[in-house]
């Protein structure tokens, strides 16, 4: 096989400002105001985290999963828009969106709901300025059939597309060549490499490396003693703009609950009641449904709203309920060990859902 019949072309779609974008096209008053989108919490008032907000609440300093109090101190001098989410209009026009690129694509991979990853190679024929071409008609269609913008990354596997649709937001369309994938990431801070999270770069600037760029030139047996096998050889591999993942269908489809403490506590017991409701919740909806899962996490967000999630990949398919227990109570017992924080609220999620019966629509769940 010759390297032009093997090199890729990938596009990564990511919708700009999604759900407050969603917002300001059910209602266009809004578009010239800072949107603020809010998950409000079960304590009233204006207890809560922002979701997301539009570009204009962004440049006074509003971001996702700040408390919604600190948001509006920072817009109390300008007229602001505060919503709560509306889930169920973003799962809609998510849908709508998604079907639209699975129009475009060889191979469709949805990564999250504003999102997805689109294999092109066939119908490009292996030429990125096709591939951008392609882009700009996809960003077109959206624009015009659902009036919201979005940002687009081509390149050529799914870890350099998804960096470069996030390079030029919003309405933004970067292109990165095979020959360019690493110098394109080179530059880039660490924390912008996928897998690099808010533990792992503080690892990574202990060990000096500020940059992709500087996590490319570490060798490759030191990554894998810092970081163990798996992620020192996909540490490597990623920093150097090497993805061999292929995009492939999967069920984005999940089943969750989550509530709030009626205090704040880092008292493991206390959690651990409620966490046995919200399992037993859940467990009834996986059977209800037929699904088996193989994926189990817990969302913990700390009396300072910091959000955190933990999830663990199980060796296979189950509807267990005992596994799902046992492996959401050994994740957070992980965490609080790890932790000074009271928890405020607690979550638990199953996903990687196979199922028996197919008709079950997303919206049922969620
Ligand atoms: N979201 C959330 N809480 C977060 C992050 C995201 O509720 N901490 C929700 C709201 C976002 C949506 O998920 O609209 C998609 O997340 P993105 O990270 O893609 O962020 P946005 O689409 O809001 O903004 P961007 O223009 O940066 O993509
Ligand atoms: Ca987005
Ligand atoms: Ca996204």
């Amino acid at each position: 096989m010759s390297t032009l019949e093997k090199t890729r072309v990938i596009a990564h779609v990511d919708l700009d400002y999604f759900f407050a974008q969603c917002e300001e096209r059910e209602n266009p008053t809004y578009k010239d105001k800072p949107v603020v989108v809010c998950v409000y919490s079960a304590r009233g008032g204006e207890s809560g985290a922002v979701s997301t907000a539009n570009y204009i609440a962004r440049k006074f300093g509003v971001k996702s999963g700040m408390p919604i109090v600190l948001a509006k101190r920072l817009l109390k001098d300008v007229e602001a828009v505060f919503l709560p989410v509306n889930h169920e209009l973003y799962r809609r026009i998510s849908g709508e969106i998604m079907s639209i690129l699975r129009g475009y694509a060889d191979g469709f991979e949805q990564e999250s709901i504003d999102e997805a990853s689109l294999d092109v190679t066939d119908r490009v024929e292996h030429d990125f300025n096709r591939a951008k071409a392609l882009a700009s008609g996809i960003k077109n269609e959206i624009l015009d059939k659902e009036r919201l913008t979005c940002s687009i990354g081509v390149a050529p596997n799914k870890l350099v597309a998804k960096i470069g649709a996030g390079f030029q937001k919003p309405n933004g369309l970067t292109v990165v060549i095979p020959e360019d994938a690493k110098n394109f990431l080179s530059p880039l801070p660490i924390g912008k490499l996928y897998g690099v999270g808010r533990k792992t770069e503080k690892t990574m600037l202990e060990l000096g490396i500020k940059t992709i760029g500087d996590l490319a030139q570490r060798r490759i047996e030191d990554l894998i003693k810092v970081f163990g096998m798996k992620l020192g050889i996909y540490f490597h591999d990623a920093a150097n703009g090497i993805d061999e993942s292929p995009v492939h269908e999967r069920s984005i489809l999940q089943i969750s609950r989550i509530t709030t403490l009626k205090e704040d506590t880092r008292d493991v017991d206390e959690v651990a009641e409620e966490l046995d409701r919200l399992c037993e919740d859940v467990h009834k909806r996986v059977v209800d449904g037929t699904f088996r899962f193989r994926s189990v996490g817990i969302m913990i967000v700390a009396e300072n709203m910091s959000i955190h999630s933990r999830t663990r990949t199980l060796n296979s398919h189950t509807n267990d309920s005992e596994t799902l227990r046992a492996v959401s109570h050994e994740l957070l017992e992980r965490f609080m060990k790890g932790s000074h924080l009271n928890i405020r609220r607690i979550g638990v999620r199953v996903t990687d859902l196979s199922s028996a019966s197919k008709q079950k629509s997303l919206s049922e769940y969620g």
